[in-house]
């Protein structure tokens, strides 16, 4: 008994002093291990009487019990003074301010791109899409100009490389939308009511122009379509963009190959100290074209015209994000220089909508 005292002393006293896991769990293995101390003990036990046994037997298991409960104590206290040490030393100030990152923004072309689709959205149009590499019969023939036709010469048109042994014409970038105009009454016939935004690509490189450009068309073709229904709509879609009451439009007789009759249309501004103003003063500014669809491009995409008709028209998307956004040079639009993007860019999760305002920048 008055061993078993001493060694339990003894090993409480190492476990209450032991200052980490390590040298606890050595005192462990040196004490309640397999050939600790107290174990070395307890094999003792088989060569003692009964009697013997009968005392020290739970003299023995006690002080085991004893010592592992100081063990797992320690090892408790030894957890939580280094949960302590972290907590003190580890911290962080939740009242800073984070670090920003600055949102990229949407380009003057997609936010245009954007109203124009919300616009057109709210008269009824839905979007048409279509591949920018076209055939020759798509982006010429089906409009209405059959190869030895002048306009064709001017389109500066890109044409894709071919071997010339299949028999077919090469094809071409799109010079403008209308092909897609053309496949979407093809697959979806009459009535239509469609826009078509997208790329287009001429060989064309100057102040004012560049090599692919943005431009818009709309298609509307039902039984019974007027030049009044075309008058109407693309006044009501200037006076939503530019978001202004009284816009004034002036129909000028021109000629495009796919629509007759056809018009250009002039926008009222004024152009004082060089600034350009649109919608007021003496000015006119061209800014569309347009027309009734030609019967020949109604067969070409599949519809009977001594049933159907419609209008057309198309204009620069690009052009008109300049005017709007008083942006002075086009060929920076595709520079992608980060400044001129900040300047003007648009905040990337405001969608434009007729109700919000359609370039409301949210900032
Ligand atoms: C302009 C003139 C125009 C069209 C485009 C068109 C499309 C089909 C049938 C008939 Cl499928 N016309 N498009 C019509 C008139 C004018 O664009 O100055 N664009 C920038």
């Amino acid at each position: 008994m008055q061993d078993t005292d001493a060694l339990k002393d003894r090993l409480i006293a190492a476990i209450s002093s032991a200052g980490d896991v390590e040298s606890l769990e050595q005192i462990r293995v040196s004490s309640v291990g397999r050939k600790g101390e107290v174990s070395l003990l307890m094999r003792e036990l088989g060569r003692m009487t009964p009697e013997e046994r009968m005392v020290r037997g739970p003299e023995l298991n006690a002080l085991k019990d004893e010592v592992n409960l100081a063990i797992s104590r320690r090892r408790d206290e030894l957890a939580e003074a280094a949960l302590q040490l972290r907590l003190s030393e580890e911290w962080m100030d939740v009242t800073m301010p984070g670090r920003t990152r600055r949102a990229g923004t949407l380009h003057p072309v997609s936010q245009v791109t954007e109203e124009v689709i919300a616009i057109f959205g709210g008269l009824g149009f839905s979007v048409a899409e279509g591949p920018q590499i076209e055939t020759d019969w798509h982006n010429f023939d089906a409009l209405n100009m059959p190869p030895e036709h002048p306009a064709r010469q001017e389109h500066d048109t890109f044409y894709m490389h071919s071997d010339g042994n299949d028999g077919h014409p090469p094809h071409v970038l799109r010079t403008h939308t209308s092909p897609v105009q053309i496949r979407h009454m093809k697959s979806h016939g009459v009535p239509c009511r469609v826009i078509a935004p997208g790329r287009v690509y001429r060989a064309d490189y100057d102040q004012t122009h560049t090599p692919m450009f943005h431009q818009y068309e709309g298609l509307c073709l039902d039984r019974d379509v007027s030049m009044a229904n075309l008058k109407w709509t693309l006044e009501e879609f200037c006076r939503s963009f530019f978001e202004l009451e009284g816009v004034e439009l002036r129909f000028r007789a021109s000629h495009f190959p796919f629509t007759e009759p056809s018009a250009e249309v002039d926008i009222r501004c004024s152009w004082a100290d060089g600034q350009l103003k649109i919608g007021t003063g003496d000015d006119w500014l061209e800014i569309l074209g347009c027309g009734m669809v030609h019967p020949k491009v109604l067969e070409a995409g599949g519809v009977d015209p001594d049933q159907w008709q419609g209008f057309a028209f198309g204009m620069g998307i690009d052009r008109l994000a300049m005017l709007k956004y008083g942006i002075p040079d086009l060929r920076a639009f595709f520079d992608s220089h980060v400044s001129w993007l900040r300047h003007y860019g648009f905040p990337p999760l405001d969608v434009p909508t007729l109700h919000a305002g359609l370039s409301r920048t949210g900032l």
